[in-house]
């Protein structure tokens, strides 16, 4: 019997939900970062084995309140794709102290029927003499249908989450072509990673506040791509240190950025970057949309 469905990825912001997604496709299509709130659409990638196809979405991660446009978007995200969901994974950190946010997350669960899994990652970050007392307090939380430890991070226990997925997965027909591992075009793609090397080379906080918005992308031939992109924010003084000084924090995130759009085209890029400023932005509906968090398409 073949199977295939969706598997939700959900949890608190930098629990680890992009890492292990990356992780159980075998390839790196989510960005990640040590920053809260590093995803900011719903991510699809595929994976196809003999037993089934599973259909992985990564969401933002849950906040409880927003504090602005942007933030409404994030949770309007997560909350519409949990409804898509076959099968929910929750990612959590380990840790036996269970707070506000995830009692919330807990209480969204109960209220639906879907099989639950219930993944405790980062798990190379603890005392291994911890894990049974961490365990034993979430299991009061939720009736789970499973509850997997792992590192996302190392790729230890993954292979565990497919096992766990397809087993719960309804019968259905393959889906995507065994080729086809996303639903994000290059564009996409490029802009994200654009957003991921800004966000792990600035600090404090203007990573939150920028977007990123490619202008022009041309395949000039085979073997070279040219484009040209934007780098948002939200005030003058966060241009300046997006630039850097003589430009040298521009140049980090570029050519760190161009090295892994050459990797994903297997071209050679051409990477031009730019700094705007669109004050407040992320309070502004008609910008959070033009940037590319469109509530009417989820
Ligand atoms: N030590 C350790 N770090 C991890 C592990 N999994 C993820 N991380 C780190 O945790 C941070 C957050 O990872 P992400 O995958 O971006 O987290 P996320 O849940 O997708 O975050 P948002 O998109 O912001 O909600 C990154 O710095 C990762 O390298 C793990 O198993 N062990
Ligand atoms: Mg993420």
């Amino acid at each position: 019997m073949y199977k295939s469905g969706y598997a939700v990825i959900i949890g608190r912001p930098n629990v680890g939900k992009s890492t292990l997604m990356n992780h159980l496709i075998g390839q790196k299509i989510a960005i990640t970062s040590n920053r809260p709130q590093t995803t900011r659409n719903r991510i699809e990638t595929v994976l196809t084995t003999e037993e089934g196809q599973i259909i992985f979405l990564d969401t933002p991660g849950m906040i409880r309140k927003a504090d602005n446009k942007l933030g409404e978007y994030l949770i309007d995200v997560s909350d519409k794709t949990i409804g898509d969901a076959d099968v929910i994974l929750w990612l959590v950190e380990p840790s036996s102290y269970i707070g506000h946010g995830d009692r919330d997350i807990a209480e969204k669960l109960k209220k639906q029927k879907k099989p639950v899994i219930l993944i405790i990652n980062k798990i190379d970050t603890i005392d291994k003499k911890k894990a049974p007392e961490i365990l034993e307090a979430w299991e009061k939380v939720l009736a789970f249908d499973d509850i997997i430890v792992v590192s996302a991070l190392r790729g230890l226990n993954v292979e565990e989450v497919i096992r766990a997925i397809l087993k719960r997965l309804p019968e259905g027909p393959q889906y995507y072509d065994e080729e086809v591992v996303t639903d994000q075009n290059m564009r996409q793609l490029a802009a994200e990673i654009i957003r991921e090397k800004a966000l792990r080379a600035l600090n404090e906080e203007v990573p939150h506040g920028i977007a990123v918005q490619i202008d022009s992308y041309k395949e000039r031939s085979e073997d070279l791509t040219a484009i040209e992109a934007s780098i948002i924010c939200e005030r003058d003084s966060h241009k300046g240190i997006i630039i850097g000084k003589g430009g040298s924090m521009l140049k980090k995130i570029g050519t760190a950025a161009r090295r892994d759009i050459e990797e994903m085209t297997g071209t050679k890029v051409f990477l031009k970057l730019f700094v705007k400023v669109r004050k407040n932005w992320r309070d502004n509906e008609k910008d959070v949309r033009s940037f590319g968090y469109d509530r009417k398409s989820l």
